[in-house]
Formats: structure tokens, C-alpha cells, sequence
């Protein structure tokens, strides 16, 4: 059930940029210094509308074990089409264990963290050096998760997040 409520945050979190724009973004968009305009009643986010943004996932904690990153989502985004997503993980070594990112093909398989028909993105080298990159490339629902562990690292180390990347109207 906490996956439902996080998933359901998420949309609405990503609802409000159309349906609610006359809300303070600047104060509920959390760490990010997001400054824009009210036009005709829409937020028109300055600097956010020139083109694709690109962010690492879990800003310097990076894709690890324990961090929240449906928090981490919310906080930053809503994210947009053609936006970029940094996955950044450490290749393992004797002392640390092995991430990798999958996408779940749907929001059963997100809520359960079941990873029988995940697709993989990235192994457990791909988040080395400076990370690899994922295109949010389509108007669609992506659940993203690590697939470690036969899913412990999705389902007790909170590493997974949704999004639902929005259209850019005000090119
Ligand atoms: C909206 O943001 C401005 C700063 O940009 C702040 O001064 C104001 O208190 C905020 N209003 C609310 C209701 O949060
Ligand atoms: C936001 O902007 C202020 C002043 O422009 C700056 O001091 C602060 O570090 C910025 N915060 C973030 C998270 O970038
Ligand atoms: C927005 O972008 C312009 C030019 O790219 C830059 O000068 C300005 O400081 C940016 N504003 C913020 C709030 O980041
Ligand atoms: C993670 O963050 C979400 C959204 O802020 C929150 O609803 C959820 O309870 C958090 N999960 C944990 C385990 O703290
Ligand atoms: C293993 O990797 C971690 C994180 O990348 C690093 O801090 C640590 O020094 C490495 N340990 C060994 C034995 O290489
Ligand atoms: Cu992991």
C-alpha cells in the first residue's frame, strides 16, 4: 500500500503542473531553485523551458542502497520529454555490493518489485565513472528499479521510483 500512496504522489505531484499551476512552485518544488512566471494563470518555469534538463538520480548520493528516491523524484521533478536521467553507481568491489537499474514493465510489477519481465538498462558496471544516461523519450509511465538481490534492493532499499515524464507546451 505505500507504493500505491507513493506512485499516487507522484502523479498527482506531476498533475499539478497542469491542473494546479497557480501553486507556489517555488516553495513545494524542494531543493531546486526553480524562479518562472504566471502567465494567463500557468506557471511558466524560467530556464526549465529551454530545452532538456538533465538530472542524476539521487542527486550526490547517486543510486544506492536506503535512499528514497520516490522522495528524491518528487522533490525534483515533474521531468519532462527528452529530459535525461544519470544513473551513477559504483562498479562492486570486495566490500560493496552490486546495483543495476531495470525497468518494470507495470505498476503491479513496480508495486511488488517483481523483476520476471524487467527489462535491463544499465548492469552492474553500467553506473561507473560519471554514470550512463536514460532518455525519458516517451510520454508513458517508466518504473524504474534496481535488480539486485531478486528485488530486496527495490523492495527494502527503496531503490525505485516512477515517473511520468509531462509535455513541453511553451517551446
Ligand atoms: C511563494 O514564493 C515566494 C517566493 O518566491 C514566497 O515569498 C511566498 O511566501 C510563497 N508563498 C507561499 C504561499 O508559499
Ligand atoms: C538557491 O539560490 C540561492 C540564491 O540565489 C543560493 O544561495 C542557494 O544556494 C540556491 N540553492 C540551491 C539548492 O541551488
Ligand atoms: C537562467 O538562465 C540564464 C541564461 O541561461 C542565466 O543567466 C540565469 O542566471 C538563469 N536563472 C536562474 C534562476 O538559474
Ligand atoms: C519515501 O518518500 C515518500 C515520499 O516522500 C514517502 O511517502 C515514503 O513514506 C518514504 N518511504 C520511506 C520508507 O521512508
Ligand atoms: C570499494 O568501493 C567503494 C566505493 O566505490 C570504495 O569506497 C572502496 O574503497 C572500495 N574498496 C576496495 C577494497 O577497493
Ligand atoms: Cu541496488
Amino acid at each position: 500500500m505505500k507504493c500505491v500512496g507513493a506512485l499516487v504522489l507522484l502523479v498527482t505531484a506531476s498533475m499539478f503542473a497542469i491542473a494546479m499551476a497557480n501553486k507556489n512552485w517555488s516553495t513545494t518544488a524542494g531543493n531546486w531553485n526553480r524562479t518562472g512566471d504566471y502567465n494567463w494563470g500557468f506557471y511558466r518555469p524560467k530556464n526549465v523551458t529551454q530545452g532538456p534538463n538533465t538530472f542524476v538520480v539521487g542527486g550526490s548520493d547517486n543510486w544506492r542502497f536506503g535512499y528514497n528516491y520516490t522522495d528524491w523524484a518528487i522533490k525534483n521533478g515533474p521531468f519532462y520529454l527528452n529530459d535525461k536521467l544519470v544513473f551513477k553507481y559504483d562498479p562492486p568491489n570486495d566490500t560493496t555490493f552490486p546495483h543495476s537499474v531495470y525497468l518494470l514493465p507495470n505498476f503491479w510489477s513496480f508495486q511488488n518489485c517483481d523483476l520476471r519481465r524487467a527489462m535491463k538498462i544499465g548492469d552492474i558496471t553500467a553506473g561507473g565513472g560519471g554514470g550512463f544516461e536514460f532518455p525519458l523519450k516517451r510520454w508513458q509511465p517508466y518504473y524504474f528499479a534496481c535488480g539486485e538481490r531478486g528485488g530486496v534492493h527495490c523492495k527494502d532499499g527503496l531503490m525505485k521510483f516512477a515517473v511520468w515524464p509531462l509535455i513541453r507546451w511553451n517551446y
